[in-house]
């Protein structure tokens, strides 16, 4: 059985203010699809994070319906999804029990969830065991299990809970979103909890055939080769600029074994940081202008307007940093108002935006000439 697993779409997700439906519809539309229909993908699995949160954007739910339409009804594709810890449970989960035997299998509450979902192949029955994300607390009291406390004893009710209804002797997939220890986390994922651990073992996956899990941003295997994060649909932070994001399909044999590959996204806008001095970058040749840019300056000087002028040349720039900036001088405002005149607030300012080199002779000419200007008018003053 051929599996194609996805996590982390986060539909409706802003970045630094813009939405990124049209992107993610890009990509889903322009390479998900066509793969899903060139590889013969068997059964497509999405672990979590279907929307950036509980309310999606409308753009962002029809979006979902399209592609989930066209898997299942187009395609004739078993399309498995749980909820994650930015979707909302109860509305991703509507009409989740008409939708099943359409074969668009959706976990989201968990008094909903009736057992793992089992497909069939030439070698017999693969069981997929369905575990949207869930509080500790919640799990607690679905499942009446008082001594639940932790995620870790959380996901170990849940998953027993599941495996009770395996056909013996079935390969099994898990599905999970969960911080499964061992793995690394990024900049765009949010956490699980608030102090304590939100931390589940990988050893808990151990049992079965291949587990596909989402939260993590970054495509990885934790403890073992087949238990893996997908990653997530885009880069959704400067931290991934790195990352390759696409998708794992895993082939499960008829003897439970699993082969692996990764297959690239590429999507229509790259999320890139470029960095160099400011002259420099706008002077380097760049033949994807579009992309969203970070530019990250090693100049030491302020860049007036520099926002405005990195849009000339890249109108999808969305942040410009100077980390050599040195504005120490910038903090040590500790003067009385009363006390300073407009000239030495002036050259203040000037020391404070410019540490490293004080005005020169040329300069300090200009500024008075332009302060006796100012104080003859009788304009400012
Ligand atoms: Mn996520």
């Amino acid at each position: 059985m051929r599996i194609l697993h996805t996590a982390d779409w986060h539909l409706g997700k802003l970045f630094y203010g813009n939405y990124l439906t049209e992107d993610q519809a890009y990509v889903l539309e322009q390479q998900f699809l066509p793969l899903l229909r060139d590889e013969g993908i068997d059964a497509v699995v999405l672990a979590g994070d279907v929307y950036d949160r509980s309310l999606p954007p409308a753009e962002a739910v029809e979006l979902f319906d399209d592609i989930a339409t066209k898997i299942t009804a187009d395609l004739k594709i078993p399309f498995l999804v749980i909820s994650g810890n930015h979707d909302s449970p109860a509305r991703l989960s509507f009409a989740s029990r008409l939708l099943a035997p359409q074969g668009l299998y959706i976990a989201g509450e968990l008094d909903r969830l009736t057992g793992p979902v089992v497909l069939e192949d030439e070698a017999g029955p693969v069981a997929f065991l369905t575990i949207p994300y869930a509080e500790p607390a919640v799990v607690r009291q679905v499942l009446g299990q008082e001594t639940v406390r932790s995620h870790q004893q959380a996901m170990e009710a849940l998953l027993a809970w599941q495996a009770q209804a395996v056909p013996k002797g079935a390969r099994t997939v898990c599905i999970a979103h969960a911080f499964v220890a061992g793995g690394v986390a990024g900049d765009s994922e949010r956490p699980l909890s608030i102090g304590g651990t939100d931390q589940v073992a990988g050893s808990l996956f151990a049992p079965f055939t291949y587990t596909a899990l989402g939260h993590l941003h970054g495509p990885q295997k934790v403890t073992s080769d087949t238990i893996r994060y997908a990653g997530s649909l885009l880069k959704y932070s400067f931290g991934e600029a790195r990352q390759h994001k696409g998708a794992v399909i895993a082939d499960i044999g008829a003897d439970g074994q699993v082969d692996l590959t990764f297959r690239d996204f590429a999507p229509r806008h790259d999320v890139r940081i470029v960095s160099g001095s400011f002259e420099a970058i706008m002077a380097a040749d760049d033949d994807r202008p579009d992309d969203f840019i970070l530019a990250r300056l090693d100049d030491t000087q302020p860049i007036l307007d520099g926002m405005a002028k990195l849009r000339r040349k890249y109108p999808n720039a969305m942040a410009l940093e100077m980390p050599n900036r040195n504005t120490q001088a910038a903090g040590q405002r500790d003067f009385d108002l009363q006390q300073v005149t407009e000239r030495e607030l002036f050259t203040g300012f000037a020391q404070a935006m410019r540490p490293d080199q004080p005005l020169t002779e040329a300069e300090r000419a200009c500024v008075r000439a332009l302060w006796d200007e100012l104080e003859k008018g009788g304009s400012l003053l």
